[in-house]
């Protein structure tokens, strides 16, 4: 919905599209920008995969790298810096929003450099987990992570906790302003809960569990079917498992070594996300670590309730015991019992469930979350002394 409170700005927004919550993230904010009236370039290497069906205002620009048989590795930063200078001299942009800081913070800053300081977007960068979790710090980026978080003019964070290690571990000299995720609770609805498609999934009588990430070793899948195991041992109960990643084979052979084979479905990416997270009884989510759990959230909103790992900003997103259970990081025996409570105990998955989708619904929606975002740009435009001029729109 467009908020005639705010000017209309030309937003470039940076993003890894493949499946993971940065791009998704980046991708529906953009969206939601674009129905807000602003105009919104995305640059990225492939259409972000939540934007076939873009919107009249949204534009995209894939950065193409040329392969040379000198280039080890492509340099794709170079290429995207080139991209995004090459795109703000032809249409100014007000704004350059990168998700996920390597390499695109970085980037964003060579493009400034390359521009005439009349050309230069403010800059924005949107922390999402590992980039200050994980690669972040890996000796090979941690200087030139700090460094492009020292010159982007805005720096925000998905949770409250990421925030709060992102200055411990960096000691920017910036604040980070903390926006979380959100959830589109109309898309993600349990209205689309019916018996003919959980009958794809589960014979009558079982209990759907679920799952759903990039498969990457921080998102431990192989406690899911661990869990799952342990669950099914007194339970009748079906896993689906969606997304794709370095962990799908060896969860696939572990379900095989434990015997639980035909008992859980691997259906690889799927489009159609909400469908199948509203046919769920449960969503287990056992990571290592998550800066947030957008996957938990749209699960949430679907009224699903959730057991996931205590860690990171997932007691932000899931109510213990209120919206589902939150069980230490490997603790597969834990979180099957806190399953089979919700899953057993009298009216509990029904209030769990309610639980679960008003939370979505009130503390993240996207119409109060992507209005956060329009006032922070408009006050790091501000800050930077560059208002968005009504020549650089449209
Ligand atoms: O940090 C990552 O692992 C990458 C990122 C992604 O693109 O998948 O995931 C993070 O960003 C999501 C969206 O903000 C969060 O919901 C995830 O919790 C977070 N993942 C981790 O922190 C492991």
């Amino acid at each position: 919905m467009e908020n005639p409170a705010q000017r209309k700005l030309n937003i470039g927004i940076v993003c890894h599209p493949a499946y993971g919550g940065s791009g998704v993230v980046a991708s529906e904010l953009g969206l939601e920008l674009a129905a807000r009236g602003h105009q919104v370039h995305f640059f990225s290497h492939s259409l972000p995969f939540r934007v076939p069906n873009a919107h009249p205002n949204t534009f995209f620009h894939e950065v193409e790298v040329t392969s040379y048989p000198l280039f080890k590795y492509p340099p794709y930063t170079l290429a995207l810096a080139t991209k995004l200078a090459e795109v703000c001299r032809e249409r100014p942009m007000d704004i350059l929003h990168v998700h996920y800081a390597i390499p695109h913070a970085i980037a964003a800053y060579l493009c400034t450099q390359m521009l005439e300081p009349q050309q230069r977007p403010v800059t924005i960068t949107t922390l999402h987990g590992t980039d200050i979790t994980l690669v972040g710090l890996d000796s090979s980026f941690f200087e030139i992570t700090r460094f492009s978080l020292d010159h982007s003019d805005g720096i925000t964070a998905v949770s409250d906790q990421l925030a709060g290690e992102t200055l411990q571990r960096f000691s920017t000299r910036k604040t980070v302003e903390i926006v979380p995720n959100f959830v589109d609770s109309g898309k993600f609805n349990p209205a689309l809960r019916s018996e003919s498609k959980r009958s794809a999934y589960t014979r009558p009588g079982e209990f759907l569990i679920g799952h759903l990430s990039n498969f990457r070793p921080v998102k431990r899948v192989l406690d899911v079917i661990r869990t799952f195991h342990i669950l099914h041992r007194n339970l009748p109960a079906h896993l689906v498992m969606i997304g794709e990643g370095v962990d799908l084979e060896p969860a696939r052979n572990l379900a095989a070594e434990l015997g639980i084979k035909e008992h859980v479905t691997f259906l690889g990416p799927v489009d159609k996300v909400p469908e199948v997270l509203s046919q769920l009884d449960l969503f287990l989510l056992p990571s290592e670590y998550e800066s947030f759990g957008l996957a938990a959230l749209e699960a949430m909103a679907c009224g699903v309730p959730v057991v996931a790992s205590r860690t990171g900003g997932l007691p932000e997103v899931v109510e213990d015991g209120v919206c589902g259970h939150l069980c230490e990081v490997s603790d597969v025996s834990a979180m099957a019992t806190r399953a089979a409570e919700i899953l057993t105990e009298d009216g509990k998955a029904a209030a769990f469930s309610a639980a679960a989708r008003q939370r979505a619904k009130t503390l993240f929606d996207p119409a109060e979350i992507v209005g956060r975002y329009e006032d922070y740009y408009m006050q790091i435009l501000e800050k930077d002394g560059v208002s968005a001029q009504p020549e650089r729109n449209g």
